[in-house]
């Protein structure tokens, strides 16, 4: 039989066949995929093929093998930094929510997370949520960020997934695909698979939990048919995002901006650093490229992995 898996809780795989039953399978022995290695062989959105057998009253699965994917996303596990964990396979885009505060998202995360969508060829639109909570200054900041990201080349939307505000535009860019939301714990992604579909009921964090800083509300990555011919996959919040197997001198393409300048530094395998005539550098004197891009990238090629996983519930402001 074949299907896409829809949950991972670690040794269980929920799948779904084309028929529309969900199988609980397992994977047998040492499950390993060529080239990646990771905390999770399989990841929510893969297609997988299983044989099924009765054992007691229930009806399991045996994953043998899995198909081979389109794209993932992927990034470094919290604790061990060699190795790495899949978010989620096969995704036709990615939503990152942003919330300037409540939890606040720094310009760093936003940038790693768009260089590694960008590497894996994923779109990525990028959501800022809670408009409804901010007050003047902060929704001159969301105008600031939209209008430099948009300058990249991202879609932007100013969203609130409490009031509905331009809930009904998501769902537009969500018609015919698998979608997935990222962004921090507590930015709203589960709030958000309600508002879009408000049968689903998922949990989220109770204002009286609201204290218990750190804790994620959804535990698992898990993937929900909407009824407006679209696949969402919510996830749990990610604090860091470790970026996994680029080059420092690919790193430089995957910032698009710097990318479409690079034709005209002086030395085609400029870094952007000190190299002279460097048309990154020139441009960032010129206002043309953003200082927040600029410091996230060279934080990034020099490798300055601590600092992003800060826990940023203990930052105080
Ligand atoms: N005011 C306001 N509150 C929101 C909005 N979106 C989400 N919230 C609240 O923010 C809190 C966290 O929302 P969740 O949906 O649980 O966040 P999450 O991103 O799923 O978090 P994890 O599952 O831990 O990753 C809840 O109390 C929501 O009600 C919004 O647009 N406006
Ligand atoms: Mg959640
Ligand atoms: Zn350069």
């Amino acid at each position: 039989m074949q299907g896409i898996v829809y949950k991972s809780t670690g040794s269980w795989y929920t799948v779904k066949t084309e028929d529309g039953t969900f199988y609980e399978c397992r994977i047998k022995g040492k499950f390993r995929i060529q080239g990646i290695k990771s905390t999770n062989p399989i990841a929510v959105g893969d297609v997988v093929r299983f044989e099924i057998e009765e054992l007691g009253d229930a009806t399991v699965g045996t994953i043998s093998t899995i198909e081979e994917r389109k794209n993932y996303i992927i990034r470094k596990s919290v604790n061990l930094s060699k190795q790495t964990h899949i978010i989620a396979a096969n995704l036709d885009q990615v939503f990152l929510l942003i919330t300037l505060n409540n939890p606040k998202t720094y310009p760093v995360f936003i940038d790693r997370f768009l260089a590694t969508a960008e590497a894996y060829d994923i779109p990525v639109v990028l959501l800022f949520n809670k408009v409804d909570t901010y007050n003047e200054e902060e929704l001159l900041e969301v105008k600031y960020l939209a209008v430099l990201y948009r300058s990249i080349g991202y879609e932007c939307i100013g969203i609130s997934a409490t009031t509905g505000k331009n809930v009904e535009k998501v769902k537009e860019l969500m018609i015919e695909k698998t979608s997935m939301f990222a962004g921090h714990s507590g930015a709203g992604k589960s709030t958000l698979v309600n508002a879009l579909e408000i049968t689903l009921e998922l949990k989220t964090k109770e204002i009286s939990e609201q204290h218990l800083q750190g804790q994620h509300t959804t535990t698992f990555a898990e993937m929900y048919d909407l009824s407006f011919d679209a696949r969402i996959i919510d996830t749990p919040g990610i604090k860091g995002f470790g970026i996994v197997d680029m080059e420092k001198e690919e790193i430089g393409d995957y910032f698009r901006e710097f990318f479409k300048l690079k034709i005209n530094c002086k030395f085609n395998n400029c870094l952007h650093l000190d190299e002279p005539k460097c048309a990154v550098k020139e441009a960032l004197d010129n206002d043309e490229v953003a200082w927040s891009r600029y410091k996230s990238y060279v934080q990034m090629v020099t490798g300055e992995e601590e600092n992003y996983r800060i826990d940023i519930h203990n930052i105080k402001k």
